[in-house]
């Protein structure tokens, strides 16, 4: 097995890398040591940065996943702030701001960032088109998965397998994965 180092302070996301990629011979590892977040207007801008930032830190290959919901009656808000915005505002005020709305249409993206120290980072991204809900529906998962609908049913209503073989970070970590199951078996020959 593989091992990777993933360095999250958010425990759902490595449930569902660990759900995800051990399926594919990686093993997952949180380090929680954190890494300075850009406020940027690009997902990608964020996971390179937090990427070669922890890697030359900790001198070891990490992954890093920075994700965001975009809301296109909201001009695409909150994006590359969902972290901060979920913090402040959570799900009722952004249904409260979604009202009388009949476009619904969102996109959850995920960015992935993976880094050797000394190197650029390379990444992966995944997006899932969905809709934000009328109101929340169920409590499994965390953070938007009561307001965002795939299919007619919210992230926060599916069981980690059903969310785990569609959503954003499902696409982004399969690309990962593929990427780094061919290296090694590169490697191997
Ligand atoms: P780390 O940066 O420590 O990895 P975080 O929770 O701050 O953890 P993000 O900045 O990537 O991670 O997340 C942006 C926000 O979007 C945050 O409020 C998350 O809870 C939420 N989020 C991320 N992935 C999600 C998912 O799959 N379902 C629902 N909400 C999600």
């Amino acid at each position: 097995m593989r091992k990777i180092i993933f360095v999250t302070g958010n425990a759902h996301k490595i449930k569902e890398a660990v759900f995800i990629l051990s399926q594919r011979g990686i093993t997952v590892e949180q380090n929680n040591c954190g890494y300075p977040e850009l406020q940027e207007d690009e997902l990608e801008k964020i996971a390179a940065y937090g990427a070669e930032w922890a890697a030359n830190k900790l001198g070891s290959e990490v992954m890093v996943d920075d994700s965001g919901m975009f809301i296109r009656a909201l001009g695409g808000f909150p994006g590359p702030y969902s972290a901060y915005v979920f913090d402040t505002l959570g799900n009722e005020r952004i249904l409260k701001l979604m009202e009388g709305e009949t476009d619904r249409k969102a996109v959850f993206r995920c960015v992935i960032g993976y880094c050797i120290p000394g190197e650029k980072a390379r990444l992966f991204t995944g997006e899932v088109d969905g809709e934000i809900s009328l109101v929340g529906r169920g409590d499994a998962g965390f953070g938007y998965d009561p307001i965002f609908a795939v299919g007619g049913r919210t992230f926060g209503e599916m069981g980690d397998d059903e969310k785990n073989r569609l959503s954003h970070r499902y696409r982004a970590l399969l690309k990962f994965a593929e990427w780094l199951n061919e290296g090694k078996e590169n490697y191997i020959n």
